[in-house]
């Protein structure tokens, strides 16, 4: 998890959490991008790291039962985007009450992480546990993409810096 304050008019809280790859659960990932009293970019998911690309059943169901929330700007995923659920939430919060709604909803995501995750039988098959790696992975590579995290950061720390903050810390993966 980190903030980010770039100059004065821009802000970014980033959170990802990569769970241990004994258990096949998805990740959590959470970016706010906003500057000058307004957030351009909220975006929030569990994101399936099976092969299928799939969120477990019990993940599923759970997603499924939460009330649909209607936001005015829902924004488009980018190309690299094929790694998040159905279930991503991706707007341009408008105003305090939809800000607050997109909080609500990930103040739900987390819960049912929480909740189902503890439920969650470890793998036991190191072949499972190796598709969960590479289900991580894949994540990894995908968000590497995400040229407009990059344009920000380059700008303040240079092209080689960035390349291994992204690698390395922002969405690193065991060789
Ligand atoms: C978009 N991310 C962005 C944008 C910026 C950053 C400037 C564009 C905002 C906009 O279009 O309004 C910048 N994000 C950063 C920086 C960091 C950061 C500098 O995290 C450094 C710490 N990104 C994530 C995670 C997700 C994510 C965990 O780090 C999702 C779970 C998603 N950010 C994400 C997506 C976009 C974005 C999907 C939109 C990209 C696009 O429209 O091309």
């Amino acid at each position: 998890m980190e903030l980010a304050r770039v100059g004065s008019g821009l802000d970014i809280l980033h959170c990802v959490m990569f769970p241990n790859p004994k258990y096949g659960i998805p990740i959590f990932g959470c970016d706010l991008v906003g500057g000058r009293g307004s957030i351009s970019a909220a975006i929030a998911d569990l994101s399936p790291v099976h092969p299928e690309r799939a969120l477990p059943r019990s993940y599923h169901n759970a997603l499924s039962s939460l009330p649909e929330m209607k936001f005015e700007q829902t924004r488009e995923l980018p190309p690299w985007g094929d790694i998040f659920s159905d279930f991503c939430l991706f707007v341009r919060p408008m105003g305090d009450r939809e800000e607050a709604l997109f909080l609500q909803r990930v103040r739900e995501y987390l819960t049912l992480h929480c909740q189902l995750a503890v439920a969650t039988e470890p793998l036991t098959s190191s072949l499972d546990i190796e598709q969960i790696l590479a289900g991580q992975r894949y994540y990894c590579e995908k968000q590497q993409q995400n040229d407009k995290t990059r344009r920000v950061l380059e700008k303040s720390f240079g092209t080689e810096w960035t390349e291994r903050y992204m690698t390395t810390m922002l969405f690193d993966y065991a060789a």
